[in-house]
């Protein structure tokens, strides 16, 4: 097995996580079996604890894991499917920690950050690399493991000094450190400023870690002169520092860094045993084309979100992608809106009237809706009011989790004429609850009581020409990621189909509805489940694809093609190209090496904690 081990210096948000995923990207378009491992160094023991009422989405895995979204964007980077094993936090190894000494394993003696947290950490990444990650089951070659905050937090520390160790315990061979950093460059002078970085290195092997390629993030590309002041500064050539500035799309990300010979650096570094490569435009010829392909988009759509806490935009992530990769596949930029769900609700009429017509301004002014998931009483109602806008305007709709709730809700009251319609989740004394918690489930208490995971839905014998099933390639049945807590009340289910409202596709023991579908309408589909969860970008979510092509009136023809996009019809340009847009994927660039006397850095530092 061999590690790369991804720590980041400066701040962070300057995309480590797409540089780790696109090391991964890399490795895998050379036929390498890869895996990743996300450390986050906080206490909580699982994302899952997050409060959900803030943070309207953790990542959902296949096992039912709720994890950190980086987890997702390895994911959809590299085709891959994780465990809950594969994020690692500080409060984990702890307990399980704890829990040896009170089992008794250490007999008795002093149980200490090193070396027994230390051991634990090592161990544990052992194990869990060896977890298979892909359907064929063949044990991956490479981990990388991306190591959350920055070097020199306090937190992790004990991480930090695993590593140390652990280059020794699996030998230089098999394990390699990349450092990304950001090289600021102040708008009033342009320079590029290399002492933040300086400083992080500096501190990195002080530590004891020694980095083998330095990735300079900054706005636009750095200078070989400013390679060379960082070099000389931070003990590491000029050749394994490379600069990645920020490109049209994070998919440019590998191809760029490729560009920079970064597949021969790190077969020569880990020893790989695949020279030579084939040519690049062939391995790589994947992410070449999404990159070029969303470069030319010349199109637009444009989707509102209606959800809550909409200014974090953090919690609609795999949403947000989701949508875009049936975008770019369809040919059209996607734009997002994020609508308030509470600033549609009447009330705000009298309360913040500006809001309340910014809100309704947004909704109509956009190409289709999608209601997502969601916790808490507030903003349901505004949701209500949205899907009901929708249905009566025939504008194309996708629910997902509470939005297929508030779909049943805002059918039963204004088809059924039950005005006083509600869920349980909002309202527990509702005359008509038409949402109820899922019996099974319904023990009191918060934590572990979802419906957690991949699940198998299937579509029922009778809806044979429904829109979401040809989405699906009018298979029998599907698997899609579940979280949620409250389902459709069967009590309800009759009238509600009575009167139009078809529940296609139901759980295997067919007493849970898990989607939806209006007949006469352009498209108006909700799901109980998460789609998003596994939207890639190059093989988008069906639901998402039927959302946008109804948007654009295209799916009609889609669906009569047998789920063909047709040649006609505008994707992308590609010779229509924008010159401004200068596609720094192709320029010719230094490529990155090993030092010739490499068997030095990783070795020579010699301080340690
Ligand atoms: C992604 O992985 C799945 C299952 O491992 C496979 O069926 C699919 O073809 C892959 N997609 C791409 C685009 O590589
Ligand atoms: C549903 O319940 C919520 C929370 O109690 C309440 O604010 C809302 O007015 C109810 N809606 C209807 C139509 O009864
Ligand atoms: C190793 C580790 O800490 N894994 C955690 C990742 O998140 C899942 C779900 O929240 C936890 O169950 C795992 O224990």
């Amino acid at each position: 097995m061999k590690y790369i081990l991804v720590t980041g210096g400066v701040i962070s948000g300057v995309g480590k996580g797409v540089i780790s995923s696109s090391f991964g990207a890399i490795l895998k378009c050379c036929g390498i079996e890869v895996t990743m491992i996300k450390i986050d160094p906080y206490i909580n023991l699982d994302a899952g604890t997050f409060s959900p009422y803030e943070h309207g989405e953790v990542f959902v895995l296949d096992d039912g894991g709720e994890v950190d979204l980086d987890l997702g964007n390895y994911e959809r980077f590299l085709n891959i499917t994780l465990h809950r094993e594969n994020n690692i936090t500080t409060g984990k190894i702890y307990q399980s920690v704890i829990n040896r000494e009170r089992h008794g394993d250490y007999l008795g003696k002093t149980v200490q950050v090193v070396p027994h947290v230390t051991d634990a950490i090592q161990e544990w990444v052992e194990k869990v690399a060896l977890i298979p990650v892909s359907n064929h089951g063949r044990a991956p070659e490479v981990c990388i493991i991306e190591l959350g905050g920055i070097v020199g937090d306090i937190e992790s520390m004990a991480f930090i000094e695993a590593f140390r160790q652990f280059q020794f315990r699996v030998k230089r061979d098999n394990f390699c450190v990349a450092h990304v950093s950001l090289v600021p460059q102040p708008k009033t002078t342009g320079e590029s400023k290399t002492k933040p970085t300086q400083t992080s290195v500096r501190e990195l092997r002080g530590l004891g870690l020694s980095p083998d390629i330095i990735v300079c993030r900054s706005e636009h590309p750095i200078e070989e002169s400013v390679k060379e002041k960082i070099s000389n500064f931070c003990h590491v050539a000029p050749q394994q520092i490379i600069s990645v500035p920020d490109l049209g799309s994070v998919y440019e990300v590998p191809v760029f860094m490729e560009n920079h010979g970064m597949a021969d650096f790190l077969c020569a570094r880990l020893n790989l045993g695949i020279t030579p490569l084939p040519p690049r435009r062939k391995y790589m010829s994947q992410w070449i084309e999404l990159g070029e392909h969303i470069r030319h988009l010349k199109y637009e759509v444009n989707v509102a979100i209606v959800g809550k806490y909409t200014r974090l935009e953090d919690s609609y992530t795999s949403i947000t992608k989701a949508l875009h990769h049936a975008g770019n596949r369809i040919g059209y930029k996607v734009n997002i809106k994020f609508v308030e769900a509470s600033n549609l609700e009447q009330t705000m009429l009298t309360d913040d009237p500006a809001s309340y017509h910014t809100a309704w301004r947004d909704l109509c002014l956009c190409d289709c809706v999608v209601v997502p998931g969601g916790f808490g009483k507030r903003g349901v109602e505004g949701k209500i009011e949205a899907v009901k806008w929708c249905r009566q305007n025939e504008k194309p709709f996708l629910g997902i989790c509470l939005g297929f709730q508030t779909a049943v809700i805002e059918f039963a009251r204004n088809e059924l004429k039950l005005a006083d319609a509600n869920s349980t989740e909002v309202n527990e004394e509702t005359k008509h609850p038409v949402v109820i918690d899922m019996p099974e489930h319904n023990t009191g208490n918060l934590g572990g009581t979802m419906r957690l995971g991949q699940r198998t839905t299937m579509f029922k014998k009778s809806e044979k020409n429904c829109k979401i099933k040809r989405l699906y390639g009018n298979k029998e049945q599907i698997q899609e990621r579940h979280r949620h807590r409250y389902e459709v009340n069967p009590q309800y289910i009759n009238e509600l189909e009575k009167h139009g409202l078809k529940f296609v596709g139901v759980d295997t023991e067919q007493l849970r509805m898990e989607i939806l579908e209006l007949d006469n309408h352009p498209y108006f589909v909700a799901v109980q489940f998460h789609p998003e969860y596994l939207s890639r970008p190059v093989c988008p979510s069906p639901p998402f694809m039927g959302l946008i092509l109804a948007a654009k009136d295209r799916l009609k023809g889609y669906l009569a093609r047998g789920c063909k996009l047709s040649p006609q019809e505008p994707q992308s340009d590609y010779y229509d190209s924008d010159e401004e847009l200068k596609d720094l994927t192709q320029l010719t660039v230094k490529k990155l090496t090993l030092p010739d006397d490499d068997n030095s850095s990783a070795y020579s530092s010699s301080s340690q904690i």
